[in-house]
């Protein structure tokens, strides 16, 4: 599928006026804070942000008092909340991101440079610089993860499960989403395989803020079912 890039000479290149960045929120409280001062700083306060959240900690409010859109939704999981933050904005680059302060919101300039070159999804890769800062659990499943997928994909991909990547709005409202907790893959390997433009760009990556509600093992089997599923409907 082709989609209207910006080789069209109409089109000017996007700045963070057109991006909203996204998140789900659950109980973030130790992060809330420097995740939105982060995008303030760097896109200038221009990008708006919104979260899904899911809280039953000062999140929510401290999210309002800094100017994002707050929609409150029961904790259902990961891909329930962020398909739903990334079906939110209007504006025609959707920015996702985790509220733990794990991913460099300094990289967003890179990440819209990606897309006013063309491609419709630009994808966080964690592991080509190593992600010193994940558990070695968590690094040898997303790795294989990798693998697995880009076996079903038949293109080589680094890192399936970021949760930072950068969209043309069209790709978010053009595919049916059905995945909750291997979202991450699904939202990377669907526009994949049907020829949408996908760029992986080298992140880096922190220790979490605040504590994880994951078990890496039931994430891990819900994640490779995803996978596995998403890629053989993918083929069909
Ligand atoms: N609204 C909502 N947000 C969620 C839910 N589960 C996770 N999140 C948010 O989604 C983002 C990703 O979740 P994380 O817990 O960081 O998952 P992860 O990165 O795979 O694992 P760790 O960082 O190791 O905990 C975070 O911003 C969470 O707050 C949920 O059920 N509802
Ligand atoms: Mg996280």
């Amino acid at each position: 599928m082709s989609l209207q890039t910006n080789d069209s000479p109409e089109q000017d290149d996007y700045t963070f006026n057109d991006v909203s960045v996204v998140m789900g929120t659950y109980n973030e409280e130790a992060a809330i804070e420097t995740v939105l001062t982060d995008i303030a700083d760097v896109t200038d306060g221009a990008a708006n942000v919104v979260c899904v959240d899911g809280s039953s900690d000062p999140t929510p409010e401290l999210a309002r008092e800094m100017g994002a859109t707050v929609i409150e939704q029961e904790p259902q999981g990961y891909g329930v909340a962020v398909r739903e933050a990334i079906l939110t904005p209007d504006r025609p680059v959707v920015v996702t991101t985790d509220c733990d302060d794990t991913y460099p919101m300094e990289q967003l300039p890179e990440f819209l440079d990606t897309i006013n070159d063309g491609y419709d999804v630009v994808s966080g890769d964690r592991l080509s610089r190593g992600a010193d800062a994940m558990p070695d659990v968590n690094r040898l499943g997303n790795r294989a993860f990798a693998l697995l997928a880009s076996a079903l994909a038949g293109e080589r991909v680094r890192d399936t499960t970021t949760g930072m990547r950068a969209y043309r709005r069209e790709v978010v409202e053009e595919i049916m989403w059905t995945e909750n907790t291997g979202l991450s893959a699904e939202l990377l390997m669907r526009p994949l395989m049907r020829d949408y433009r996908v760029h992986e760009l080298p992140i880096d990556y922190r220790e979490r803020a605040g504590t994880t509600t994951l078990d890496p093992f039931a994430g891990g089997a819900a994640i490779a079912k995803s996978i596995l599923k998403v890629g053989l409907e993918e083929h069909l």
